[in-house]
């Protein structure tokens, strides 16, 4: 009996071993979450875990993460955190990185990559692996024709973030170059911090779903003030394509799956519920803020549509969201 557990034991250390392995060698890409945002953020260029909950991917550096690729020179120290968040009006990034020196001198150009710089590709059709492309060293040989790129940097001078798209639903222009916003960055001397909220129709023909899968890489290119005349010297990516992989270090795109998961636990609203729309109507007006008015006095409301009285996105139901869809609505009658 004794013996005979000995053996049943070797037999699952090494079958647990092998599954290892083939896992490690299988998935050099990154399976990673975009969790649902249930108290929306401010975009302010500041992040925290109270704010966002954990980083997607924390210390993402080479080589420790078996996805990422770096210009082999000085800056092997490069690293940064990067979080994934959707909601069914947008898709969320942060990244927060190491930074005393801030250098970007082409925010607001089509050279915005050229500096300290945020770069990221989003391929709605999947991971490279996903699609049953080879993983490739020529950067579109790992996306469909229907990716996108965005670039997000710091404009010191004016302590704003710049947002381009390189391709975009609308051919490819700048988002957003100033102001509070959807696009945030901020950097405090030694951190600089990246808070992007990209709406999905800038991005892709239709909102996604749940369990639906997008490739993705992001590349961080650095730069340091009074070198290389302020421009790029060197990037850490995770995934690849958004800058030509090198051919020791090539794992396509990584895939991120949008999670059937709230950051705080909150429940997931059915995707075709209109924030506001409290009576399920399908469309805003007096109506609906007469009816959360009521049902926040505790009067009975009947066929109230639960997923929509949140109306500005805190996780509370409350007076706030009576003065948000007050305003919705009067804006709605103006135009
Ligand atoms: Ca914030
Ligand atoms: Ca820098
Ligand atoms: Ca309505
Ligand atoms: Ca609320």
């Amino acid at each position: 009996m004794k013996k005979l557990s000995a053996a049943l034991l070797s037999v699952i250390m090494i079958l647990s071993v092998c599954v290892f392995t083939a896992s490690a060698d299988g998935e050099a890409f990154a399976s990673v979450e975009a969790l649902y945002f249930d108290r929306l953020p401010k975009i302010d260029g500041k992040v925290s875990v109270e704010e966002w909950g954990e980083p997607t991917v924390a210390n993402v550096k080479y080589p420790d993460n078996a996805q990422t690729d770096i210009k082999d020179d000085d800056r092997k120290d490069v690293t940064f955190d990067i979080w994934f968040r959707y909601t069914y009006e947008g898709f969320y990034i942060a990244l927060t990185t190491p930074d005393e020196s801030p250098c970007n001198i082409n925010t607001t150009s089509s050279s915005i990559w050229n500096g300290d710089c945020l770069q990221i590709r989003l391929d709605p059709v999947g991971c490279t692996v996903d699609q049953g492309l080879e993983p490739s060293a020529t950067r579109n040989n790992n996306y469909s024709s229907n990716y996108q790129e965005l670039a997000f940097a710091y404009n010191k001078t004016g302590g704003y973030c710049s947002a381009y798209c390189f391709k975009g639903i609308m051919g490819g222009d700048f988002l957003q170059v100033e102001g509070e916003g959807s696009y945030g960055a901020t950097n405090d001397g030694a951190v600089t911090t990246y808070e992007i909220f990209i709406p999905w129709k800038e991005i892709v023909d239709e909102t996604p779903e749940i369990n639906d899968t997008f490739g993705i890489a992001a590349a961080l290119l650095t730069a340091t003030e009074g070198e290389n005349s302020n421009k790029w010297q060197n990037w850490l990516e995770w995934g690849c394509g958004v800058i030509n992989g090198r051919n020791d270090n090539i794992c396509g795109t990584n895939r991120l799956t949008i999670a059937n998961k709230s950051v705080f636990g909150g429940k997931i609203p059915a995707a075709n519920v209109i924030k506001g729309d409290v009576d399920g109507s399908g469309e805003l007006n007096n109506k609906d803020v007469v009816a959360l008015f009521k049902y926040l006095s505790g009067v009975t409301v009947d066929n109230i549509v639960e997923d929509a009285l949140d109306v500005n996105g805190d996780g509370e139901v409350d007076n706030k969201d009576v003065v948000a869809l007050f305003k919705t609505v009067s804006s709605l009658i103006r135009v």
